[in-house]
């Protein structure tokens, strides 16, 4: 069997455009509107020439394909590379990484650590840590959204939640940015990403031992599933690693990226002022239009076909959530702009199906907590120069974001 890019290397399906676009290229990562546009022209699928392997973004099709556990599987990697031919660069997620009936055990303990009640009992944290960051930055007034806020907030936060004794920002982003970046293909940004492995992975791994956990917080509650036997402790230990590897850039990627809709779109900090009420559909249109994770992949278990297109066993698909959450026959015409009383519901910036995320229910909070603070207490947000975007192979998120505010 050929390969590519660590799959087996597919044939064009009969009546599926030949496509030489790079998704991964330094410039569509950090643009990515043009290259949706052009994937949802080709649906359901395009044939992405370079890496021999499918792509669909349209909302049916890309909904279609990762919700159906069945015929697209997460176990052979949810990136271009499959585990089944090549070993992935890390002993592969528990949770994320495997199909049911295996998942549904583990995704129950990881569901419990991160129950509605569980987060409940962080939101008063959550709100002071908010509170306390905005009047810090409405001192200076001028500051980079990214390096000094949206880059603080949840690494002032999570590993709190989680009960992590010991922490260290820089080191929990640059493992989100590896963890990402690994999904896509052997690139510089990937490269980049993996060079850093040798000073973070022993680290992050010393985190995830049951007596670096302190009581009352979700790592915790992971253990406390092992002193019950419902998993082993090495599962447990396992499981508190998924949260590190999914729970920092993500939301670090949410707030920059809602605080570059809310500076770049007139008005919409001024709905927030006045209708608190308003963060929560804001929130979601934030994910809708912005996609933190903008694309994973599946691997079809077995022949099939979807929408008409026959799909051979061993086939990777890249499903582009960004295009998903965009496309106008779902949105309709206004679909690429940022309306912040939209509602969205049914966008699948969290995804969707069994492996939908598990942490979406701590990400509104941190997310509700920040803008609230923020919308009580920001009169004016203006852009201080222009948004700069870094690419990631699975995650948009911003470089910088310079920005001006003033009180109310
Ligand atoms: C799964 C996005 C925050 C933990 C997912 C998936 C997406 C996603 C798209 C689906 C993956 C798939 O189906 O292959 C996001 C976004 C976030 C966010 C956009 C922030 C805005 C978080 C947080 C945590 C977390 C805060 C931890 C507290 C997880 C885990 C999974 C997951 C463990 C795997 C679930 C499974 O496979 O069953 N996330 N996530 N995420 N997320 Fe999140
Ligand atoms: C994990 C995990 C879960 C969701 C996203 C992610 C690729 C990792 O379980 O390690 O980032």
């Amino acid at each position: 069997m050929e390969m590519q890019d660590g799959h087996a290397a597919i044939d064009p399906p009969d009546g599926v455009p030949v496509w030489d676009v790079d998704p991964y290229a330094e410039a569509t990562l950090a643009a990515p509107e043009p290259f949706y546009e052009a994937l949802r022209a080709r649906s359901p699928f395009a044939y992405l020439a370079h890496y021999r392997m499918l792509v669909c973004g349209g909302y049916d099709v890309t909904r279609e394909v990762f919700s159906d556990h069945d015929r697209f599987v997460s176990s052979r990697g949810v990136g271009l590379q499959d585990f089944d031919l090549e070993d992935p660069w890390r002993p592969p997620s528990i949770v994320l990484e495997v199909d049911p009936p295996y998942h549904t055990r583990t995704r129950r303990v990881i569901t419990r650590a991160l129950s509605p009640s569980a987060v409940r009992e962080m939101t008063e944290m959550f709100r002071t840590e908010a509170e306390r960051l905005v009047d810090r930055l409405l001192e200076t007034g001028r500051f980079d959204a990214v390096a000094d806020c949206a880059e603080i907030y949840p690494t002032t936060v999570f590993p709190r939640a989680v009960g992590l004794r010991q922490t260290d920002p820089r080191r929990l982003v640059d493992y989100g940015a590896m963890v990402f970046n690994a999904l896509g293909p052997d690139n510089a940004l990937r490269r980049a990403a993996m060079a850093k492995g040798p000073d973070i992975v022993p680290w992050i791994t010393a985190r995830c031992a049951r007596d670096e956990l302190i009581p009352g917080g979700f790592g915790a509650t992971i253990f406390e599933a092992a002193a019950k036997e419902e998993i082993t402790p090495e599962e447990a230990g396992m499981l508190v690693r998924s949260l590190l590897s999914a729970g920092v850039d993500t939301t670090v990627t949410g707030i920059g990226n809602a605080l570059w809709c809310l500076a770049t779109t007139p008005g919409a900090l001024e709905a927030l002022k006045a209708d608190p009420k308003l963060v929560r559909p804001c929130i979601e249109e934030v994910l809708r239009r912005t996609s933190p994770v903008h694309g994973f992949c599946r691997t079809a278990g077995r022949d099939t076909e979807v929408a008409g297109v026959q799909i051979v066993a061993g086939t990777k698909i890249l499903c582009s959530l960004g295009a998903a959450n965009l496309d106008p026959e779902r949105w309709g015409a206004d679909a690429g702009d940022f309306v912040v009383h939209r509602r969205p519901v049914g966008h699948l910036a969290f995804g969707v199906g069994v492996h939908n995320c598990v942490g979406q229910t701590v990400a509104r909070a941190e997310l509700d907590a920040f803008l609230t603070a923020f919308a009580a207490r920001v009169d004016v947000l203006e852009l201080d120069g222009a948004p700069v975007w870094r690419p990631n192979n699975a995650i948009r998120a911003l470089a910088t974001l310079p920005v001006r505010i003033a009180p109310r």
